[in-house]
């Protein structure tokens, strides 16, 4: 699987890593995210360079789509289709993987169906866009190093309904990344994956690549705000002081029913679009807030005058989509019958005797590295995490399911709660669109068309997942050092 190409990057990656604290005149400062708007049948090219940004008053080299991070925010109208040419102009093979987009399977940008695109080469990406809603573009080689080094970006699909969503003033994308820095940089990066126990967690927050990004509103403004968690391995609660954010829309588009939330948990690579009414003047701010910590994520400055009670009632109106409710009816009467594949997500600890050591950790959710040190230094040759098939006992790379178009395939994803070191993977499927049916046995009340399920320590999640698109695919942990740690199976579906 991707650790196939791990020695492809040992010499680049080992350059840059020695490197990476330091800037060379000749590459280009990090500009400002570009929004493009893209019609069917539009070419459109992205190229991956390397960039110099400032981070904290630290001058980093980074790597960036377009010169900027996140890189160009690409609206497209649903239904359409766009050509992306990727040239890849950094020292490190790369892949574009469209995240979430059911796209041509030979358009995937994974290892399956391409080969690496080196220095100076370029690819043509014929993407189909059937879905409204959030997506994004990143590689899918080295993730954990590439994408923490800034190749990421959004697609927003434009609804084709003009009422899809709610009336909104105005549409902010967040992108939410964490980076690891040192007081010499970015913490330097080594041929072979660290961090693959827990993932590489970061210590310094980036929204829309700023450390500080900050809004301003009006009173009376309704905001759609659509987020995207793109850090390699941490998981958010976002919370919203004193104001209530309606959750409208999912990884793929609209919710069965609008709900108000006083916080929203966003795993790696999941999406999240939600509506805000700024009904008084006053500072806001956007927090990440977990057990152990808080972070101001987005301060919103809110200047203006109070609004009429009127649009406050307006707003506080929640939409039932009949649409959605009458799509997924069918698909509820699968709750109680058997599931066609298990998973158990576990590890194993290679030699070292590193299994005698308590590792567990009882947490639902672990916010934070608290592996410190440990975690750092652990090697994806000392670790395998594993997606271990119940049904035949094979592992990873060895699962060669296949399936049929059309088929709507139930898989029981079981976090085992014994494991080394239990902890919770954010798994995402490639191609293919899926609901969460149930947790712990538990109907999801609200549905909603996803791609990536966090899976928490010790849950048992049941998907139903829609084979709708022909190809050769990925299942995969989402936390990049999951996934360079073998944390991935291929499956195929047939015409
Ligand atoms: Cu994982």
């Amino acid at each position: 699987m991707s650790r196939r190409f791990s020695k492809i990057f040992l010499l680049a990656s080992l350059a840059l890593s020695l490197s990476a604290c330091t800037a060379e005149p000749t590459v280009q400062n990090s500009q400002p995210t570009q929004e493009v708007s893209l019609h069917d049948g539009d070419s459109y090219t992205l190229t991956a360079q390397e960039v110099v940004k400032t981070i904290e008053e630290k001058q980093v080299k980074m790597f960036a789509y377009n010169g900027s991070i996140p890189g160009p925010t690409l609206r497209i109208p649903q239904g359409a289709s766009i050509a992306l040419n990727l040239i890849n102009q950094t020292p490190i093979p790369t892949l574009l993987h469209s995240h979430g987009v059911r796209m041509k399977s030979e358009f995937d940008g994974t290892h399956l169906v391409q080969d690496p695109i080196q220095l100076g080469e370029s690819f043509k990406y014929e993407l189909d866009f059937p879905d409204a809603g959030v997506y994004w573009y990143h590689p899918h080689l080295r993730e954990d190093y590439a994408q923490e080094m800034g190749l990421y970006g959004l697609f927003i699909v434009e609804p084709s309904d003009p009422d899809y969503w709610n009336p909104a003033d105005r549409e902010v994308a967040l992108v939410i990344d964490d980076i690891l820095m040192t007081e010499n940089g970015i913490a330097p990066f080594s041929d072979i994956v660290d961090h693959a126990l827990m993932g590489r967690y970061g210590n310094t927050f980036l929204v829309n690549g700023d450390t500080d990004y900050s809004m301003d509103a009006v009173a009376g403004e309704i905001l759609r705000f659509h987020l995207l968690n793109a850090s390699s391995a941490r998981p958010y609660r976002l919370v919203l002081p004193d104001l209530p954010m309606k959750l409208v829309g999912s990884d793929g588009g609209k919710l069965e029913q609008e709900q108000f939330e006083s916080e929203l948990i966003l795993s790696p690579s999941e999406r999240a679009t939600v509506e805000v009414l700024f009904s008084e003047p006053g500072t806001y701010a956007l927090l990440n807030e977990t057990p152990q910590s808080t972070q101001v994520l987005t301060s919103i400055e809110v200047s203006g005058e109070n609004v009429a009670t009127s649009k406050v009632e307006e707003f506080s109106k929640l939409r039932i989509n009949e649409g959605l409710l009458a799509e997924f009816k069918p698909y509820r009467d699968r709750l109680n019958t058997a599931p066609d594949k298990i998973l158990r997500l576990s590890m194993d600890m290679g030699h070292g005797g590193m299994a005698m050591m308590d590792m567990g950790s009882s947490e639902k959710i672990e916010w934070e590295d608290e592996m410190g040190m440990m975690n750092a230094h652990m090697t994806t040759d000392m670790v395998t995490w594993k997606l271990v098939d119940e049904q035949t006992g094979k592992v990873n790379e060895d699962i060669d399911w296949s399936f049929q178009r059309g088929e709507i395939i139930k898989i029981r994803l079981i976090n085992d709660p014994s494991s080394t070191h239990p902890m919770q993977h954010p798994i995402h499927i490639h191609g293919q669109r899926f609901l969460v049916l149930a947790t712990n046995g538990v109907a999801t009340d609200n549905l909603a068309w996803k791609d990536t399920a966090l899976v928490q320590t010790g849950d048992t999640v049941d998907l139903l997942v829609e084979m709708s698109n022909p190809g050769q695919w990925m299942l995969h942990c989402h936390i990049s050092e999951h996934l360079e740690s073998g944390m991935s199976l291929a499956f195929s579906v047939k015409e």
